[in-house]
């Protein structure tokens, strides 16, 4: 699709969500939108998933279900530890083949769900330690995610591995005795065994600005500043009652270190707040444009690990509930196309620099603000640092930035990278953008090497 056609679809999505977003769910979604969750995220490039798995396969009332409305599986105990290699160096491929194999004659994504987490682990690595447990650990991630390289989305590589209450710090585990590295090893050993799959790092209880989910921020942005392979985090967001205020800026700050964020065990306990509860989350989302899809954990009330709780979108006949139709026009209310995520840099590879860069800006536009996306593409011999010069036009400002730093906010503002995104090799690309108000339209970037 030409980035014109882009515009024009973006502005028609755009004016759409203003007039949903002004009226009750009840009311039917605007003629153009989706009417299938998967559908609908797809047309902002996003993803609607379900964690399931293969012994629901045979169901049919529930395949309908999962068929009709879902783009993305993640399997909700088949691809852990104690399913995949329940003896050392013995693997069992047949759940997760079953998962992938469906997913893919449908088009689906697969997320992996999970390569190590101190929870479901095989008797035999339950007792292990030290050394031995860190190299079985290791050969693990190796084996399970070279088995299905090329076909998983993303992985979650490391499980809830934080504490929760008060610390910021990692929890006690027999992974974590191993030595305060065995985050970063795993990402590292994920990576050279499936290089196409985003990694990312997966927990509950981090659904606002609190001590575990600023103990992950600190990671996250340690691994992005020292190379470490991390390209996204997921947060699992098992709600109960209320969701807290800050649940957008939370995602917002893990958005900003240069990673995907992903909702990736979406449920919230029934009662009067459920629906608005779903709504808020999606709508979180949405507007953050490295939020790249949502996955419930579960199709239906009664496939819910959480019994008595109903906390899915669909009830136990597989009737849509009030909160699926506000998820679905949040959905169709909601943001553009999210940017491809922010490769990592080299520190040990400086490449020499000085042959030029370029930008190009992709514009989101709606009456009275803006966000634009911008893409660096380092030149033949890459990057240090990059600068990209934006001339503004007259009444416009820019009010945020995220991935790079902002000298002034009208007229002409150069935009600096950070600390983990100067460093491009030669032909890479990176992505920083902001938010404007009044119009952004015609802006030209210049970029500069350095
Ligand atoms: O939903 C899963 C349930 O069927 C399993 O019995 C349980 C075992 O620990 O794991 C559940 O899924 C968990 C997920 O893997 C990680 N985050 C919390 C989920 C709910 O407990």
């Amino acid at each position: 699709m030409s980035r014109k056609r882009t515009l024009q679809l973006m502005a028609t999505i755009t004016a759409a969500g203003a007039l949903v977003a002004g009226m009750t769910v009840a009311l039917a979604p605007p003629a153009s939108a989706g009417t299938t969750l998967g559908g609908a995220a797809a047309e902002k490039g996003r993803y609607f998933g379900t964690a399931t798995d293969p012994h629901m396969f045979s169901n049919s009332a529930y395949m309908t279900v999962l068929n009709r409305e879902f783009n993305q599986l993640t399997n909700e105990n088949g691809m852990k530890w104690d399913a995949t290699e329940p003896q050392r160096n013995q693997f069992n491929w047949a759940r997760g083949d079953q998962l992938v194999a469906h997913a893919q004659a449908r088009g689906m994504r697969v997320r992996g769900h999970a390569l190590l987490w101190h929870a479901q682990q095989p008797g035999w690595a339950q007792n292990l330690s030290g050394s031995d447990l860190r190299s079985a650990a290791i050969n693990h991630v190796t084996q399970v995610a070279s088995h299905w390289r090329g076909k998983i989305y993303a992985w979650d590589v490391v499980n809830e591995a934080f504490a929760d209450g008060g610390s910021g710090g990692r929890r006690d585990s027999n992974l974590q005795r191993t030595g305060n590295d065995w985050i970063e090893a795993a990402f590292r050993a994920a990576d050279a065994a499936d290089p196409g799959a985003k990694l990312c790092y997966n927990d509950y209880n981090t659904d606002g600005i609190n001590a575990k989910s600023t103990g992950i921020y600190n990671m996250v942005r340690d691994f992005r500043a020292r190379g470490v392979p991390i390209d996204c985090v997921g947060f699992q967001s098992h709600l109960g009652t209320s969701v807290p205020g800050d649940y957008q800026a939370n995602l917002q700050r893990f958005a900003d270190l240069g990673v995907e964020v992903q909702i990736t065990e979406l449920d919230v306990q029934q009662g009067s707040n459920q629906a608005n509860i779903f709504r808020t989350v999606t709508r979180a989302c949405m507007a953050i444009s490295r939020c790249t899809g949502i996955t419930v954990w579960g199709v239906r009330d009664c496939d819910s690990w959480r019994t008595g709780q109903n906390p899915l979108l669909f009830d136990c006949n597989g009737n849509k509930k009030p909160a699926y139709d506000a998820v679905l026009a949040e959905l169709n209310a909601g943001g553009g196309t999210p940017p491809a995520t922010t490769p990592p840099g080299n520190p040990t590879t400086p490449p020499a620099g000085g042959a030029g860069c370029t930008a190009s800006v992709t514009l989101n536009q709606w009456t009275g603000g803006f966000v634009a996306n911008l893409r660096v593409t380092a030149g033949s011999a890459g990057t240090r640092g990059w600068t990209v010069a934006v001339t503004l036009p007259g009444g416009a400002s820019v009010t945020s930035t995220w991935s790079a730093t902002a000298s002034g906010s009208t007229g002409t503002v150069r935009f600096s990278n950070v600390s983990y995104n100067g460093q491009l090799a030669p032909g890479q690309a990176t992505e920083f953008g902001f938010q404007g108000n009044g119009s952004g339209s015609g802006m030209t970037p210049s970029c500069t090497a350095t």
